[in-house]
């Protein structure tokens, strides 16, 4: 795929979905004093954020728009090309590293990206993070790409921080406002893709497989839009897991839902689909202290996390790199890692400036929206 002739085939003229990529890009990153934690250590944890306002007008249309967008795609996306793939996991409302994920492997239509889910919860501004990436989607639709995560559903974003999230950012009589762009972003979740296959080769979903999954094609007969059952291949997908020690076959998961699947299982499922490497998010492992990911089954399976850390662990956060080269298209893959301790807020204010992001949205001649601001 040439990129360039593929970005011509983007461009949509959005006038609004441009105004806000640019709003967040040219945001400042602040210190959330309010939100001060205090770890096991006790010191005082400060947590970044970005200080960005999106009304709820602007939710709806946007949500209206992906909402669209995501049904239009098939549940399990094929993405082909030759040009390399950011991987990236769970995120958890970590906006300020997603800007910074962004600016360390590149924009698009420069770089492409596939989200393997849980953007919102347990973070604080799981809104701007679906925010901006919706609006990376809508725009840019051959470059970005996102999943469902087990967290993009209505009985999680409940329990785990969106819900409230809504709340604050948009408090209203009754909590109606935040309610309601709450329930408009829900229906897009329900109508996301469930996984993706990369130049045939490599399966990407949240969680894992699953014991009722007899072909890929069977991801693309699952109905949406979804509420994510309690049973079955689509409840799999986002909330399966590898197994802990050296256990073979299903066993069910500790989690009180869906199962774990062991070294047997991936490596039949990659012999039967032909694929050559499984890349999933969804768990924190002691290894990602030191290295964000972690490969498993002799090479088949790659656990991925994106969020540093994540709920005050510490943990490093990587993503992935996929790049297929030569005649033969060989997979290459390479680890970006995000050290948590090169990450602590040296200054009471930082910007995260990014000086492309003008270039990005000027070479699509969107000029109109940015010359009149
Ligand atoms: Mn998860």
């Amino acid at each position: 795929m040439d990129i360039e002739k593929d970005s011509k085939n983007d461009i949509m003229q959005d006038d609004e979905v441009a105004n806000i990529i640019r709003r967040i890009f040219s945001a400042q990153v602040v210190y959330s004093i309010g939100k001060v934690v205090e770890d096991s250590s006790n010191k005082i944890q400060k947590v970044y954020e970005l200080r960005c306002d999106i009304s709820p007008q602007e939710m709806f249309r946007l949500c209206r728009k992906m909402k669209r967008i995501f049904l239009a795609s098939e549940g399990l996306l094929k993405i082909d090309g030759n040009t390399p793939i950011i991987v990236v996991a769970d995120l958890h409302g970590q906006m300020v590293h997603l800007l910074r994920i962004l600016r360390t492997s590149g924009l698009p239509p420069n770089q492409r990206y596939l989200f393997l889910g849980d953007y919102v919860d347990r973070g604080v501004q799981g809104i701007l993070v679906i925010t901006l990436l919706f609006c990376l989607k809508a725009r840019y639709p051959n470059h970005i790409f996102l999943l469902r995560g087990n967290h993009e559903d209505v009985n999680t974003t409940l329990n785990y921080g969106f819900y409230d999230e809504c709340l604050n950012r948009w408090p209203s009589e009754n909590n109606q406002k935040g309610e309601d762009v709450w329930l408009q972003c829900i229906e897009v979740f329900n109508s996301m893709p469930l996984a993706a296959v990369v130049n045939s080769k490599v399966f990407c979903c949240h969680g894992g497989l699953s014991p009722f999954m007899n072909s890929l094609e069977d991801i693309n007969k699952i109905q949406r839009p979804l509420i994510v059952p309690a049973f079955g291949i689509a409840c799999d997908l986002l909330w399966s897991d590898p197994s802990q020690a050296d256990r073979e076959g299903w066993a069910l998961s500790h989690r009180g839902i869906s199962f774990t699947y062991g070294h047997d299982v991936v490596e039949e499922f990659c012999k039967k689909n032909n694929i050559s490497l499984v890349i999933r998010g969804h768990q924190l492992f002691r290894e990602f202290y030191t290295s964000g990911y972690v490969v498993r089954f002799g090479g088949l399976l790659i656990s991925l996390f994106s969020a540093l850390n994540y709920e005050n662990h510490r943990n490093n956060a990587a993503v992935m790199k996929l790049e297929f080269k030569g005649m033969r298209k060989n997979l290459e893959v390479t680890p970006i890692v995000f050290r948590c301790r090169h990450y602590y807020p040296q200054k009471y204010t930082e910007m995260i400036g990014f000086k492309d992001c003008e270039k990005m949205l000027k070479r699509e001649e969107v000029k109109s929206s940015f010359n009149s601001l």
